[in-house]
């Protein structure tokens, strides 16, 4: 398979057993030894991590323990050839995240959302891969009049500010998304995160993770997103994927929706060299009634479409176009790009 000097990620949960809010799983879960070894086969080369799918039931465990258990899973990679791109905190499930982690009302629950976020620079720090990502999953409101939003961003910047000085090393990349599972996040889109960024104690170590869904979520154009995040060298990482309306977040396949705006994703990201910067993250799911021998085509269908799209984007006629950009002729630089996407 031509990469084109690209590199391929996705996390643990991208290859998981169907279950939704509305019912139970639908294919056997895999154990993370079992996805592992289908890495390599589907084309990627990193893993994304939740701090607990690399150390689970850390909370259980003394700092020594989950650096120990942490350096197993480094070892484990090393045997089957891949990295770890990320560590994300997992600070949506514990009880002490239901009204927020670095948000809560609670001051109690705050500390804790610290405390496991630094274990989960500590698992960076022995996978090796220097990037943190903040999801920040619960980081909003249901109910509007119980929190203060310029309170919020104040104490998101603490939290933030807090790691960096924790591990002096750490990358911080922080992922936008405007709602799901709160009603409305404080950290809605790609502006807001930036925004954040460049308030942090040393600005150069804070950027930016943008997912496709999330973007379309909240009424914007994942390609802009993309292009204004690496406008200003913020743009770390990425979670492809695709998302049909505004409803529930779907991770759908990437390009599986809308072709035009996946490839314009692709055409933004190798304009600007991300091969160069950082590795393509796939946050796709396979859909539920995907039978359990045939669930990771998912994954297999958005390589391969950001891989095609490559190719179409570095075959376009950017000599034409420049001419019908001079012209002012938008609508047969529509069709010249419609016809590509036909393959004429
Ligand atoms: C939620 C997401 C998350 C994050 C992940 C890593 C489960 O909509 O996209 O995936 O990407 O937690 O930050
Ligand atoms: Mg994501």
């Amino acid at each position: 398979m031509e990469k084109y000097g690209y590199r391929f990620s996705f996390g643990p949960w991208n290859i998981h057993a169907g279950a939704d809010p509305f019912g139970p799983e639908v294919r056997p879960s895999l154990t993370f030894a079992q996805k592992l070894s289908l890495y390599k086969e589907l084309g990627f080369d990193a893993v994304q991590f939740h701090d607990d799918d690399a150390v689970p039931d850390l909370n259980d465990l003394a700092p020594a323990q989950i650096r120990e258990r942490a350096r197993a899973v480094r070892r484990q990679l090393q045997d089957h050839g891949l990295v770890a791109e990320f560590v994300a905190p997992r600070l949506w499930e514990h009880p002490m995240t239901i009204d927020g982690a670095y948000t809560s009302n609670d001051a109690k629950a705050r500390a804790y959302a610290i405390e496991r976020s630094k274990r989960a620079a500590d698992i960076a720090q022995e996978l090796a891969c220097g990037l943190m990502v903040l999801w920040l999953a619960r980081e909003g409101t249901y109910m509007r009049e119980s929190k203060d939003v310029g309170r919020a961003a104040h104490q998101l910047l603490a939290a933030v500010n807090t790691l960096l000085t924790y591990d002096k090393e750490i990358r911080i990349a922080i992922e936008p998304k405007p709602n799901e599972p709160m009603d409305l996040a404080y950290i809605p889109t790609m502006g807001h995160a930036l925004a954040l960024g460049f308030q942090a104690d040393d600005p150069k170590r804070v950027g930016v993770l943008m997912e496709s869904a999330h973007s379309i979520l909240a009424g914007l154009d994942p390609a802009d997103e993309i292009g204004f995040a690496m406008a200003f060298g913020k743009l770390w990482s990425v979670h492809l994927n695709d998302q049909n309306g505004l409803k529930f977040d779907q991770d759908r396949s990437f390009g599986a929706v809308d072709l035009r705006r996946a490839f314009n994703q692709v055409r933004v990201l190798d304009a600007n060299r991300f091969w160069e910067i950082g590795i393509v993250g796939l946050d796709v799911k396979a859909i539920r009634t995907q039978p359990a021998e045939l669930a990771t085509k998912h994954l297999r269908n958005s390589i391969q479409m950001f891989l095609r799209l490559v190719e179409l984007s570095r075959s376009l006629d950017h000599q034409t176009i420049q001419q019908l950009i001079a012209a002012r002729d938008y609508e047969e630089l529509d069709w010249l790009i419609l016809s590509h996407l036909m393959g004429k």
